[in-house]
C-alpha cells in the first residue's frame, strides 16, 4: 500500500488490533504505526516479574467474536503478561493484521494540514490518512522519577514498563523497588523469592486485595464459555465493564458480625471482586471507612512486625480512592528475613550513588539492581509524545496546557479528524479495558463511516468539550476519588502536569448510552463540515 490509508492507527495493543480489524470491516483502509518490534501494547513493555492481569481471564479479552471466544483457553483465573501476549499475537495471525502494521515504527509527529494528517516517523517515513486514530494506551508512558545520581549508579537499573525481553538476573542479588502500586505489588513477591535481599522503598503505603489466583478448571472455563451472552450483557450494564453486579447491601445497617461475615466473604473470595461487595464504597465516607478498617486490619493480621505492619497500613486515602491492586502473597512477604521495608515518605530518597540509594538522613541502601515500579505519564501523556498539531499548528500541548480535555474521550476541539480510543475523559482505566475499547472503536468506526459517506470532516465543538470536561469533574467529586491526593487519576504523579481528574467516573454503562445517544442525534457535540468547505 502507498503510504496513504483512509486510517492510520497508532499502537498495536489491545486497541489498535481491534480498531484495524473494525475498520477494515467497514471497507476503510487502514495502516497501524506501533513503535514495538511487535504487537501486545501494555503486554509488550511490561514484562516485570509478575506481570499479570487484575481481571479475570474469560473476560479480559475481546467480545467481538465469539468464533474466538470459543477457540482461546486461558490456564488461569487471572492471565499472566506471556499468556495475555500469546493471545493479542494469536488475534493478529487469526484476522490477519499484521499485513497492515508497521512494527519499529514510532510516530514523532501528526499535523492536521487542513485536509487530512500528515503522520511523521522516527525513522523518516511519512504517512497520509484522513482519520487519524490514537490507540497509544493509558498507561504506556513510562515515569521514572528525576532523582539526582542515577546515572551514577554502578548497578543496573529498570522501570517495569520497558523491562528488558531477557529478564533480569536477581538471583542471589541486592535488589531494590521504589513504588508500591499495582506494578510494585505484583513484583515484590516475586523478586524477594530470588533475590538475595529486598529493599522496598515505599511512599504511600497501599490498600491491597488477595488475588486468588489460581489454574481455571476445565468445567468453569467450559462454563464461562457456555455463558458468554449473559457475561457480555452484565459488562455493558455494568459500572465499570466487569461482569459483576454491584451488592445492593447496605453494609452499614447490618449488624457488627453480619457486616464484618459480607466482608470476609468478600476477601476470601478475592480479587477486583471485593469492591463490588460492598455498595457505595465510593461515595460514602462512613462505608468507606468500614471498610478500609476491615484491610487495615487484615494487615496487621498477616505482617508479623508491628512496626512494619504499622509502616504499611494506608492511613492517608480511603480504600479504592487510588486504583486498588490485588496481590498474591504481597503482605506476607516483608516476613522474610531477606526483605527489608524502607519508609521515604520519612526520609525520602536525595540521591542515588554509585552504591545505591542515598535517603536524606544520609543512610545508604546497597544495591545491585534498582526497579522503578513508579508508574506512567497517565492518559494524556501518552498522547502528548507523539507532537500532534491541529488546525493553525495549534499543538495538543498547548491545547491542554490547563489539564487535558477532551469531547467523550474520544476527540479533542480544534484537532479534526482525530479520535482517541479510550482518551483522557473516557472511562477507560476505571474499566475493564478491553470492554472500553471495543466500544470506542465501534463507536469510532462507525463516525468514520459517517463521515466518508457524507464528505464530512469532524471535530468536537468548544461547547461540548467545555460541558463534558465539567461533567467529567462533577462525576469525579460525586466520589471520594478525588481524595486520594497522589493519585495518577488526577496527575499527581507527574512533577508540573496539571491536576485534572482524568478519567470520567460516572460508569461505563451510563457513559455508553451518551455515546449511542450522540450518534443516534448526529453527533450534535462534533463540528461537521463538508470537506470542500473544509480544505
Ligand atoms: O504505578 P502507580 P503502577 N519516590 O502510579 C511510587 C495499572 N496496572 O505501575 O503513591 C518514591 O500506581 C508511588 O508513590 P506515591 C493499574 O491501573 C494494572 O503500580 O505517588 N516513590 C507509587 O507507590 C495501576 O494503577 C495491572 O506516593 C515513588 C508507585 O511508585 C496502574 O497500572 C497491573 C516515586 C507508582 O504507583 C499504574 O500502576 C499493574 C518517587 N519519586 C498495573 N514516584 C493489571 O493487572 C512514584 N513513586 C491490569
Amino acid at each position: 500500500m502507498a503510504n496513504d490509508p483512509d486510517v492510520v492507527v497508532i499502537g498495536a495493543g489491545f486497541a489498535g488490533l481491534y480498531a484495524i480489524h473494525r475498520l477494515r470491516e467497514r471497507g476503510l483502509s487502514v495502516h497501524g504505526l506501533e513503535a514495538a518490534e511487535g504487537v501486545g501494547g501494555t503486554w509488550y513493555w511490561n514484562r516485570y516479574p509478575g506481570a499479570r492481569c487484575d481481571s479475570e481471564s474469560y473476560y479480559y479479552c475481546y467480545a467481538f467474536s465469539s468464533e474466538l471466544e470459543q477457540e482461546w483457553d486461558w490456564s488461569e483465573r487471572y492471565p499472566g503478561q506471556a499468556e495475555i501476549l500469546s493471545y493479542l499475537e494469536h488475534v493478529a495471525d487469526r484476522f490477519d493484521l499484521r499485513r497492515d502494521i508497521s512494527f519499529s515504527t514510532t510516530v514523532v509527529s501528526a499535523a492536521h494540514d487542513g485536509d487530512g494528517w500528515v503522520i511523521d516517523t522516527e525513522d523518516g517515513g511519512r504517512w497520509t490518512c484522513r482519520w487519524l486514530v490514537t490507540a497509544v494506551g493509558c498507561l504506556s508512558s513510562a515515569n521514572v522519577p528525576d532523582i539526582p545520581g542515577l546515572e551514577s549508579f554502578a548497578g543496573e537499573w529498570h522501570h517495569t514498563g520497558q523491562w528488558p525481553h531477557e529478564g533480569v538476573d536477581v538471583a542471589g542479588r541486592r535488589v531494590g523497588v521504589v513504588g508500591t502500586g499495582s506494578t510494585g505489588i505484583q513484583a515484590i513477591p516475586v523478586l524477594a523469592e530470588s533475590a538475595g535481599h529486598l529493599t522496598v522503598f515505599q511512599r504511600t503505603a497501599n490498600f491491597s486485595i488477595p488475588a486468588r489466583n489460581a489454574p481455571l478448571a476445565p468445567e468453569e472455563a467450559a462454563g464461562y464459555k457456555a455463558d458468554y451472552a449473559a457475561i457480555r450483557e452484565l459488562q455493558q450494564a455494568s459500572t465499570n465493564g466487569h461482569p459483576f453486579v454491584v451488592s445492593d447491601v447496605d453494609t452499614l445497617a447490618l449488624p457488627d458480625d453480619e457486616r464484618r461475615a459480607l466482608l470476609e466473604r468478600a476477601w476470601e473470595r478475592g480479587g477486583l471482586r471485593f469492591r463490588a461487595a460492598v455498595r457505595d464504597v465510593l461515595t460514602d465516607p462512613a462505608v468507606n471507612e468500614e471498610t478500609s478498617d476491615f484491610l487495615r486490619s487484615k494487615i496487621h493480621e498477616t505482617v508479623d512486625d508491628a512496626t512494619t505492619a504499622e509502616a504499611l497500613t494506608p492511613r492517608d486515602h480511603p480504600f479504592a480512592t487510588k486504583r486498588p491492586p490485588i496481590d498474591t502473597r504481597y503482605f506476607e512477604t516483608y516476613n522474610r528475613a531477606d526483605v527489608s521495608l524502607v519508609d521515604v515518605r520519612a526520609d525520602p530518597i536525595a540521591t542515588i550513588t554509585p552504591r545505591g540509594v542515598r535517603l536524606e538522613s544520609g543512610a545508604e541502601h546497597p544495591l545491585d539492581v534498582l526497579v522503578f515500579a513508579t508508574g506512567f505519564d497517565a492518559l494524556s501523556g501518552p498522547l502528548l509524545r507523539l507532537g500532534i498539531r491541529g488546525t493553525g499548528g495549534q499543538s495538543l500541548a498547548d491545547a491542554w496546557a490547563e489539564g487535558a480535555t477532551t469531547y467523550l474521550g474520544l476527540g479533542v476541539a480544534g484537532f479534526p479528524d482525530l479520535f482517541t480510543i479510550t482518551g483522557p475523559g473516557s472511562p477507560s482505566v476505571l474499566t475493564n479495558m478491553p470492554t472500553s475499547i471495543e466500544q470506542h472503536v465501534d463507536w469510532i468506526a462507525d463516525l468514520v463511516a459517517h463521515l466518508r459517506a457524507h464528505d464530512l470532516e469532524a471535530e468536537p465543538t468548544p461547547e461540548a468539550q467545555a460541558q463534558w470536561a465539567e461533567h467529567v469533574r462533577e462525576a469525579a467529586d460525586a466520589t471520594l476519588l478525588p481524595q486520594a491526593a497522589s493519585s495518577w487519576y488526577l496527575g499527581a504523579n507527574v512533577p508540573g502536569k496539571p491536576r485534572v481528574f482524568l478519567p470520567y467516573a460516572g460508569g461505563f454503562a451510563r457513559y455508553r448510552e451518551m455515546c449511542d445517544a450522540e450518534a443516534a442525534a448526529g453527533y450534535p457535540g462534533f463540528a461537521l463540515r463538508a470537506r470542500q468547505q473544509a480544505a
